[in-house]
C-alpha cells in the first residue's frame, strides 16, 4: 500500500495511555451497582451480569501469569475514527499478558460471528493500521445480534477457535447486545466473556462513566475545520446562505459541537425543537427571521447548521413516522409491488387523516425518502432524507411571503451540504488516538481479570493521559426499559443533549449574537504534530461537562 509522508509519520506515534495502564494493573471493585432505573425488571432479565461493581484499575506491585488466551473482536455499526487503535490496545494487551495469545477479527460485522468469517490479526497486520481511520481492518455491519440461534451458531466458531473473550465495539443497541450475550453465555456456562467498548461518532452514548463515546472527537473536528472554510468563503463572497446538514441519527451532540466550535448563524438543537412542541413551520420561521434580520444589516449571507435527525424530533413528523414504521412494518410486500410513481397516493389513502395531511404537505422527494427501507433496528435512515434542502427551500417560500408583506427586502441564494460521511473514517485526532488505544487496552485488562458484561471506560479525558482512570463499568448499569418495535426490552439509555446541560446553555447564550453578528470562528484542520494547546485538546462538549462535572463534586 503507498502511504503518504503524513501516513508514515503516523504510524510510528505512540497513543499516549493512563499510568495505570502502562505497569502492573491492580483491580479495584467498587460496591454492587444498580441500573438507572426498571431495576427489578432488569435484574430479573441479567440474573448473571446484574449489579456488578464498578472497576477501577490502580497501579499493582505483584505481577500476575496468564496463560495465553484467544480473543475475538467485532466492529459494529458505522464507522468511527480511533477503531483500529482499539484492537491495536487490545492486541498489545493480551501480547502483554501472554504472548502466546491470538487475537481474531470477525468480518464485516457481528454477521460475521453467525457466518463463521474470520480472520487472525497478527503484528505485521495491526502495525498496519495503527492510528489510521476506517474500520477497513476487518469492516463492520449492522447485522443485529440479538437471537439465541445466533448466540449458539457463534459459540461454534468461537469454540472452534478456542477464543474465550469476544470484545464487542460498538454503539448504544450493539453493547446493549454485547450485554445479552455476556449473560446467555453465562446462563450456558459457555466460558466466554462479552466486553463492549464505547463507540460512535454520535456522542449519545456516554453518561457518567463513559465520558465520550470514541470517533465524535475527531468527526467534530473535521466538520468543523470544513464549515469554518464555508464560512470564510461565506464571509468574502457574501452571496449565499448555506444550509448544513451533520451526522446524528438521534442527538444533536454533533450540530452542536460544531456550533460551540464554529460559531455559525443559526444551529437548530432537534431535542430543543421536540421540547418546544415547535412544528417544522415553527422552525422555517426561526430561520426565516434571522435571515431578514440579516438582511436588514445589509449581511445577505449565512450558516445554518442542521441535525440530521430533527425530522424525527418534530413531534407532527414524529407521529407520521411511526404510523409509516407500523403501516410498513405490516404491509412491506404490498407496498413495494405498487408502482413508484402511485405510492405517495397509496400512503395519503392509508394513513389517518391527520397524518395524511402532513404527508401530503411534503415535498416529493421528503416524502419519498420517509417510506424507503428501515436499517436492521428499524430506524428511519435519516441520513437520506434531505432536510438540508427541505429547509432551504421552505425558507426561501417564506421569505417570498415576507416580502409581499414588507417584512423582509434582501437576497436569498443558497447552497446545501450534508457532512456526515467525510468525518467517520478520518485519521483519529490525538485524543481519539490515545482514547481509543487505552479503552482497547483497558478491555484486554478486563479480560485478563476474568470479567464479562462489562463495558470498557476510561474517564478524566480532559486531564493529561496519564491522569486517566481506566477501568469498567457494568453494562446493566446504563439500562432502562423502553418500548421497541411494541415490546417492553431492556436497553441501554441513550444519552440527548441535555437542555439544561453545560454545551447547549453555552451555545443559547450566545446564539442571537451570532445570528445577527459575523462571528464566524475557523478552527482548521486537525493538527496530528506540534504544541499540545494545538493538538491535543479535547471537544468544547467534553470540556464543559468535566468542568460541570467538577464542580458537583
Ligand atoms: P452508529 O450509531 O452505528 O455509530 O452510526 C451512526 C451514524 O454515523 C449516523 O450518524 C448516521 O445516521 C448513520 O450512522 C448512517 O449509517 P449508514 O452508514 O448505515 O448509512
Amino acid at each position: 500500500m503507498t502511504k503518504s509522508a503524513l501516513q508514515i509519520a503516523r504510524a510510528a506515534y505512540e497513543p499516549k495511555v493512563p499510568n495505570t495502564l502502562k505497569g502492573i494493573v491492580k483491580i479495584d471493585e467498587g460496591e454492587p451497582t444498580q441500573s438507572v432505573s426498571h431495576q427489578e425488571e432488569i435484574k430479573k432479565l441479567f440474573p448473571n451480569t446484574y449489579g456488578m461493581p464498578i472497576i477501577k484499575f490502580e497501579e499493582g506491585t505483584e505481577k500476575q501469569n496468564h496463560a495465553p488466551i484467544n480473543v475475538g473482536v467485532i466492529l459494529s455499526g458505522g464507522q468511527a475514527p480511533g477503531g483500529h487503535n482499539v484492537i491495536a490496545g487490545i492486541f498489545d494487551g493480551i501480547k502483554n499478558m501472554n504472548q502466546e495469545s491470538r487475537l481474531y477479527g470477525f468480518i464485516l460485522g457481528p454477521g460475521g460471528l453467525v457466518d463463521h468469517k474470520y480472520m487472525e490479526l497478527t503484528s505485521d497486520i495491526i502495525d498496519e493500521y495503527r492510528n489510521t481511520g476506517g474500520f477497513d481492518m476487518i469492516g463492520s455491519g449492522r447485522t443485529k445480534l440479538e437471537k439465541e440461534e445466533q448466540f449458539d451458531k457463534g459459540l461454534e466458531i468461537l469454540k472452534e477457535l478456542n477464543i474465550s473473550a469476544l470484545v464487542i465495539i460498538g454503539g448504544d443497541d450493539s453493547n446493549t447486545n454485547a450485554c445479552v450475550l455476556a449473560e446467555y453465555y453465562a446462563k450456558i456456562g459457555a466460558g466466554v466473556q462479552v466486553i463492549g467498548c464505547p463507540k460512535t461518532i454520535d456522542g449519545d452514548l456516554k453518561n457518567d462513566m463513559i465520558e465520550t463515546s470514541f470517533g465524535f472527537d475527531t468527526a467534530c473536528k473535521v466538520y468543523s475545520e470544513v464549515i469554518g472554510n464555508i464560512q470564510r468563503d461565506c464571509n468574502s463572497a457574501r452571496k449565499y446562505w448555506h444550509f448544513i446538514k451533520l451526522m446524528g441519527r438521534s442527538a444533536s451532540h454533533i450540530a452542536l459541537e460544531c456550533a460551540l466550535q464554529v460559531q455559525p448563524n443559526v444551529c437548530i438543537i432537534s431535542e430543543e425543537v421536540e421540547a418546544k412542541n415547535q412544528s417544522l413551520d415553527d422552525v422555517v420561521q426561526y430561520i426565516a427571521n434571522v435571515v431578514a434580520e440579516r438582511a436588514a444589516d445589509g449581511n445577505n449571507f449565512g450558516t445554518v447548521l442542521i441535525p440530521e435527525g430533527l425530522i424525527e424530533f418534530i413531534p407532527a413528523m414524529k407521529k407520521l413516522i411511526s404510523e409509516l414504521n407500523d403501516y410498513l412494518a405490516h404491509n412491506e410486500e404490498e407496498f413495494k409491488r405498487i408502482k413508484r410513481s402511485h405510492q405517495r397516493a397509496h400512503i395519503i389513502d392509508k394513513l389517518s387523516e391527520e397524518n395524511s395531511k402532513i404527508y401530503a404537505s411534503l415535498p416529493e422527494n421528503v416524502a419519498r425518502q420517509l417510506t424507503m427501507d428501515r436499517d436492521p433496528h428499524g430506524n428511519v435512515q435519516v441520513s437520506l432524507i434531505e432536510t438540508e434542502k427541505l429547509l432551504a427551500e421552505m425558507v426561501g417560500k417564506r421569505l417570498a411571503e415576507m416580502e409581499e408583506k414588507g417584512e423582509y427586502n434582501g437576497k436569498f441564494a443558497t447552497q446545501v451540504h450534508f457532512f456526515g460521511y467525510e468525518g467517520r473514517c478520518a485519521a483519529p485526532s490525538n485524543y481519539d488516538a490515545d482514547y481509543c488505544y487505552s479503552l482497547g487496552y483497558t478491555a484486554s485488562t478486563l479480560i485478563g481479570a476474568g470479567k464479562t458484561g462489562y463495558m470498557a471506560s476510561v474517564r478524566n479525558t480532559t486531564a493529561q493521559a496519564a491522569e486517566w482512570i481506566a477501568g469498567g463499568v457494568p453494562i446493566t448499569m446504563m439500562m432502562n426499559m423502553e418500548r421497541r418495535h411494541g415490546e417492553m426490552k431492556p436497553v441501554i439509555q441513550k444519552a440527548l443533549v441535555k437542555l439544561d446541560g453545560g454545551p447547549f446553555r453555552v451555545f443559547a447564550g450566545q446564539r442571537n449574537d451570532w445570528a445577527k453578528n459575523t462571528d464566524y470562528v475557523y478552527p482548521g484542520p486537525i493538527q496530528y504534530f506540534g504544541p499540545a494547546e494545538v493538538c491535543d485538546q479535547p471537544t468544547k462538549t467534553l470540556q464543559i461537562e468535566q468542568e460541570e462535572r467538577l464542580q458537583k463534586s
